[in-house]
């Protein structure tokens, strides 16, 4: 049973989170089921995706699926990890995938958001980005996307006080393309959609991909990089993180210390 349902409608794919009872949290079965989905638009050459949760969901996404976070001492958001695969294949899908959001988006969810194309939402839509709150080194990768959307100050807010930014704020820090009404959401998008359908997909293909390199072009020094990872591997060992998971599966506050 998968935990997406996908239907094409005026040759858009649609791609339905559909796991309730787990919020759709971004577990490997999940991610698994997401790329699958996209694989298969691929193939059949579906020029655009809306990436949406089921009607009237209270949360869009959970995020990572916190059960499946190493308990210490490993990179919880590794180049292999599902998370990663994940946000690549929305990455090089070769045309643009639209989230449609309905509902809270949290964490890597919030990531996946912004590796979307473009982003359109309700007024339900809220985007927070936990890691501080879960002792997480979130990766370079994710934190780019965030400085490539948002204005830095904007992105470390988020970042620093994971706190939910509701969407009339996300409209206007351009995290969302465009805030409408709920009982409109899906056709304005869908409209967006096929009007993208009627343009030179392979103009779109070769834009989309442009885009992708060029935000990419970040010059790092290999020991910058390796600086990067030593400071990422100083948390996923530290107390703090191992306390954060802990206290997340006790359903506790947290206890950090620094170390
Ligand atoms: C597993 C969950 C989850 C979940 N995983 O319902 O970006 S990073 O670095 O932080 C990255 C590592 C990441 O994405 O981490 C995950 C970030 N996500 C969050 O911080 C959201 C955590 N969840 C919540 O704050 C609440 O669940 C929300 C506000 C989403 C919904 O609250 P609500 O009261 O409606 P519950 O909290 O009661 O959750 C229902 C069940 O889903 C589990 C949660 O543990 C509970 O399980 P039980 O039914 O066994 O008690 N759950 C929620 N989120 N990310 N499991």
């Amino acid at each position: 049973m998968s935990l997406v349902q996908t239907e094409i409608r005026e040759k858009t794919g649609i791609i339905t989170l559909n796991n309730p009872k787990k919020l759709n949290a971004l577990s490997e079965e999940l991610v698994d089921d997401i790329t699958g989905a996209l694989d298969k638009f691929q193939t059949e050459k579906i020029p655009v995706v809306i990436l949406r949760a089921s009607e009237g969901v209270k949360v869009w996404s959970a995020g990572h699926d916190v059960q499946e976070l190493p308990r210490k001492m490993r990179d919880p958001l590794s180049y292999n990890e599902s998370l990663a695969r994940l946000l690549r294949s929305v990455e090089h899908y070769p045309w643009p995938v639209i989230a449609m959001v309905h509902g809270t988006v949290w964490g890597g969810a919030c990531d996946l958001i912004m590796t979307c194309d473009m982003v359109i939402g309700d007024e339900t839509a809220q985007f927070a980005m936990t890691p501080a709150k879960l002792g997480v080194p979130y990766n370079t990768t994710g934190i780019l996307h965030f400085m490539n959307r948002l204005p830095i100050n904007i992105a470390k807010e988020m970042f620093f006080t994971a706190e939910p930014v509701p969407a009339a704020r996300a409209l206007q820090i351009g995290l969302m393309n465009h805030l409408v009404a709920e009982d409109q959401l899906l056709d304005f998008t869908l409209k967006m959609a096929s009007t993208i359908t009627t343009r030179s997909l392979l103009s779109v293909e070769v834009i989309k991909e442009q885009f992708c390199i060029l935000s990419k072009a970040f010059p790092i020094s290999p020991s910058d990089f390796e600086r990067i990872q030593g400071l990422r591997r100083k948390v996923y060992d530290s107390h703090d993180y191992e306390e954060a998971i802990t206290a997340f599966m006790e359903k506790r506050p947290p206890v950090f210390k620094g170390v």
